[in-house]
């Protein structure tokens, strides 16, 4: 541990600098190959079983399998206690940080016909208040040939709009005329197996589309600090990562 209580492990400060400016960071090698394994035919496995109700109901394969942590808490919740991620998470969010159940939490499985509706630019949050890191988990390669993420880096700091899409979610950024002129902008991360991709709900980015013919597996985790003017947090809803919910409201 070192002096401030940051688990070792962490970021340099240049390195935290340099996610505050870009709205990104990548984490290469955060899982085995034996835990990428376990993840992989734990989503595979959830996405056979979601297929065959779906095609019993009369509709198409699933690509984003949500609710992720409720399928297996014990395989989750050793993904979000890894101790490079929460060291990591440590240095941009300070002591306590809760994994929310209730944006992302998914997995996706990306390829030709899935890509077609999500690879649109968007944000994951609305609003600039509203604190959120992204961690998008790799359980396969991920290229720029089968869909890579793609992120406007330094897109974050662009101002709030209004319009949210109806259904959850943040911005589309092509609903936005004030935003046109920077959609040739995102750019392709490419990322190994078993790295993770951390980044500000703010930042635009979009998952690419697939070409290769084969799947693009990964699965998206969202964290934040925990609310400290949140008297009453919804631990139905958030699960606590590291540290603990505090508050520090000055009601009367
Ligand atoms: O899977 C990806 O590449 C990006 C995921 C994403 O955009 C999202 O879930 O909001």
């Amino acid at each position: 541990m070192l002096s401030n209580g940051a688990p070792e492990g962490g970021l340099t400060h240049t390195q935290v600098r340099f996610f505050q400016d870009s709205g990104y960071f990548r984490l290469p090698g955060l899982l085995s190959p034996r835990e990428i394994e376990q993840y992989k035919a734990f989503v595979l496995g959830e996405k056979r079983r979601e297929d065959a109700e779906r095609q019993a109901a009369g509709s198409g394969p699933v690509v984003k399998l949500y609710g992720l942590y409720d399928r297996n808490r014990g395989l989750m919740d050793r993904l979000i206690i890894n101790p490079k991620l929460v060291a990591t998470l440590w240095s941009l969010l300070g002591p306590n940080v809760v994994f929310v159940t209730n944006r992302h939490n998914h997995a996706t499985v990306n390829d030709a016909e899935g890509t077609k509706d999500e690879a649109r630019l968007h944000r994951d949050i609305l609003q600039p208040t509203r604190g959120l890191i992204t961690a998008a988990v790799y359980l396969e390669d991920s290229t720029p040939e089968n869909g890579c993420t793609r992120i406007v880096p330094g897109s974050h700091t662009l101002p709030y709009v209004g319009v949210p899409q109806l259904n959850g979610g943040g911005t589309w950024m092509d609903e936005h005329d004030e935003f046109a002129g920077l959609l040739e902008q995102a750019l392709p991360v490419a990322m190994p197996a078993g790295s993770v991709l951390l980044f500000t709900g703010l930042a635009f980015h979009g998952v690419g589309l697939n070409l290769s013919g084969k799947t693009r597996i990964s699965m998206t985790l969202g964290f934040r600090a925990a609310d400290e003017l949140d008297a009453i947090p919804d631990d139905s809803r958030q699960v606590m990562v590291t540290g603990s919910q505090l508050y520090r409201g000055n009601d009367r």
